[in-house]
């Protein structure tokens, strides 16, 4: 099985994207330069060595993240390692410094490493330039370098741990020496926060005799200043999503100018919803489709690029968060870092309120280290001793705490029968949870169909809580917001019941008539260039996303173009049933459109009085077909479930192509790798 020779253009285009991709990280770089209330206020310098030495550090710990993971635990353990050992620690995004020097970090300073892995075993965007400087250092180039590591990945992909594991290669090839175990925190079994407390005691250890240190009672000491301040001006931020649409920046966010961006990881775009309405029919389950009209700025997606939504906390999730802490959500406050190398983590000033509804993760899972953190704060003995058994026992916690689906703020209440934990440090809080994260979302419409409207596709998280002596509901972030936009935009708010609502309006009106701070982000996941390639589609439930996106751009190129031929187009699709049949008026629009080159086939897994049928199942009925398709070249692409149903489609095809070829399976799972790998099977997986 060649590569499709036809799609040269793919790697083209490929190689102009990078191109783009790197120019836009120096516009970016230009961008957060003049962004002093965020970025660190040091010397400027990317050089790391004269940063380490200007700022009197002992110890580097640098991180690699795409959605705010790894960074988590990075300045977790950096602060750990200051606060049990007394070392100077200095903690970074890779992507701040250039690593020319590494190899002179002074003796005796160490340093660790979190990396997370996106796309097919890739870096985290951020760290191109580090992957660049690594995989073209020479043997000897590093031998001084003393380095630990910790990655974090998800076993149900192909390359699992991918950049970390590149990265360790690197490292030892260039003379570097692993300090402690390579660990490897792994989300698909759910045990990253197990695998990092596993691996970090080790690390502890191992540190402790190497740098002959001695360990004390880890009392928690603020990395910034908080100074309280007297009322609200135009330079305090009640949650904007970045400064710059802060009314005393001179970007003026109610103009009709265009804005021109980047619009990207440091700043969205305030965008208007300009259509939502719900997809399913006669189900106590909710999925929302949601147009963002992106004609106000000079954004551009291609098919297939996902849309990042900045979410905001629901209100009844900020009063019992408030309430907990004995919070004043007026009270003005500015953070001042005890040392230069340390950023601000969001935009200050700004209100405590701002910073619980807009910029801290207050509803995320808990991790077992935070609740050994809190026994120091604990209100009385009892408690004490509750949370510190609690904190030490891996089982327990899982019960008592993460089966529960037990955020911060409860998990605190039932442990304090309902008590408020008054004396944690504000300061605290804002170290030690993470920060609000954009949530991201496989665009469903074509760029080419519909070139400044962005459409979405997102289920409702909301389900009762599996744990029998919880009440209430587990209830998502950003799909209740969006459905809470979809009712109030619809008039239908007050018809639903829903389990929490939001300030639709934003800070100081900011996304009043409905907008929601997004930005683009570029995925590979494309149509082949070719039209007359097959392609075969495994989409089941909102993993038809993408499809919807590709389909309608197979229709527009009809219509656009003349004598024209499209290969076969084949989208295998599964819902529970015909309630929960996404779009299911507007496929046969799309199959009248492209007659004969586009099927779907349906799986339906829980239709009354009949058997599962999941979309692996349909494959199978269809291996004659599909089997022809890969001969001729077909791309392939799974979107959805990572773990149930990529896996499943993945053994499907490999049993297909076992017994089809008469091969062994080892020779057909190397022919899909290879397919991965040239970009002829593509995964949106999560
Ligand atoms: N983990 C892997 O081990 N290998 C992969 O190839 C991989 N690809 C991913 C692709 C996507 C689109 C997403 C959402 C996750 C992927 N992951 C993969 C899992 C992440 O690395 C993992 O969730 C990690 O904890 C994220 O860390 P971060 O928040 O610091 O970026």
């Amino acid at each position: 099985l060649g590569m499709d020779n036809t799609d040269l253009g793919v790697l083209c285009a490929l190689v102009v994207a990078v191109a783009i991709y790197l120019k836009r990280n120096q516009l970016k770089e230009l961008f957060a330069s003049n962004d002093d209330s965020i970025t660190a206020s040091s010397s400027g310098s990317r050089d790391v060595v004269q940063v380490l030495r200007e700022n009197k550090k002992n110890y580097l710990v640098l991180f690699a993240s795409q959605t705010g993971t790894a960074e988590d635990y990075a300045k977790k353990y950096a602060k750990e390692l200051a606060a049990k050992f007394s070392l100077n620690v200095m903690c970074a995004d890779i992507e701040q410094y250039d690593f020319d020097n590494l190899n002179e970090l002074p003796e005796n300073v160490f340093m660790t490493l979190f990396i997370s892995t996106y796309g097919e075993g890739d870096f985290p965007d951020g760290a191109v330039q580090f992957e660049d400087f690594l995989s073209n250092a020479s043997e000897g180039d590093l031998s001084s370098l003393k380095f630990g590591l910790f990655g974090l990945g998800n076993s149900t992909y192909e390359f699992y741990n991918g950049a970390a594991k590149k990265a360790l290669d690197y490292l030892k090839s260039a003379g570097a020496t692993l300090v402690g175990d390579f660990g490897q925190g792994d989300d698909g079994a759910g045990t990253t926060d197990e695998d990092y407390m596993t691996w970090k005691s080790n690390s502890f250890e191992v540190l402790k005799e190497k740098l002959n240190l001695d360990e004390h009672e880890q009392e928690f000491e603020a990395s910034f200043v908080l100074e309280k301040l007297g009322s609200v001006d135009d330079t305090v931020s009640l949650g904007e999503p970045s400064p710059h649409y802060l009314p005393s920046k001179k970007l003026v966010y109610n103009s009709e100018k265009l804005q021109v961006g980047p619009f990207d990881l440091s700043q969205p775009y305030v965008a208007p919803v300009i259509r939502s309405y719900e997809l399913f029919k006669d189900t106590d389950r909710n999925c929302i489709h949601t147009e963002f009209d992106m004609s106000g700025s000079n954004i551009k997606y291609s098919t297939g690029d996902h849309l990042a939504v900045w979410p905001s906390n629901a209100n009844e999730k900020v009063e019992k968060f408030l309430k907990v802490f004995n919070l004043d959500p007026k009270m003005v406050f500015n953070l001042k870092p005890l040392d230069p190398t340390i950023k601000v983590p969001f935009p200050t000033p700004t209100t405590v309120g701002a910073a619980v509804r807009h910029y801290l993760e207050i509803c995320g899972p808990i991790s077992r280290q935070v609740f050994g953190q809190l026994v120091q704060f604990a209100p009385n003995e009892e408690i004490k001793q509750k949370l510190s058994e609690l904190s030490t026992d891996r089982d327990q916690f899982a019960i008592e705490i993460t089966a529960k689906y037990l955020d911060l703020a409860d998990a605190l209440l039932r442990l304090s029968d309902g008590k408020p934990w008054d004396s944690v440090p504000l300061e605290f809080l804002i170290e030690t949870i993470p920060h609000l994260q954009p949530r991201y979302y496989s665009i469903s419409s074509s760029s080419s169909h519909e070139k400044q409207t962005v459409h979405i596709t997102s289920v409702v998280e909301n389900f009762p809580n599996p744990s029998e002596d919880m009440q209430g509901n587990v209830v998502g972030v950003t799909t209740n917001l969006l459905r809470n936009i979809q009712l109030a935009q619809n008039n239908e708010l007050n018809k639903a019941s829903l389990p929490v609502h939001y300030d639709l309006n934003g800070p100081r009106n900011l996304f009043a008539g409905y907008k929601l701070p997004v930005h683009v982000r570029r995925s590979t996941f494309r149509l082949p260039s070719n039209p007359a390639t097959p392609v075969i589609m495994f989409g089941p439930g909102t993993g038809v996303a993408p499809f919807r996106g590709f389909i309608r751009e197979r229709v527009k190129f009809l219509e656009t173009q003349e004598n024209v031929t499209l290969g076969k187009h084949i989208l295998f699709y599964g819902s529970r049933n015909t309630d929960d049949f996404l779009y299911q008026d507007e496929w046969p629009e799309y199959a009248k459109k492209l007659g004969g080159a586009f099927e779907m086939i349906v799986a339906h897994s829980r239709l009354p009085n009949s058997k599962k049928v999941y979309v692996q199942d349909k494959l199978l009925e269809r291996e004659d077909d599909i089997f022809d398709l890969i001969n001729i070249g077909a791309f392939i692409y799974v979107c959805g479930d990572a773990k149930g149903m990529a896996q499943g489609v993945h053994a499907a095809l490999v049993d297909i192509l076992t017994r089809k070829k008469s091969i062994k399976k080892e020779d057909a799972t190397e022919i899909i790798k290879m397919m991965k790998t040239t970009g002829r099977y593509q995964e949106d997986v999560w």
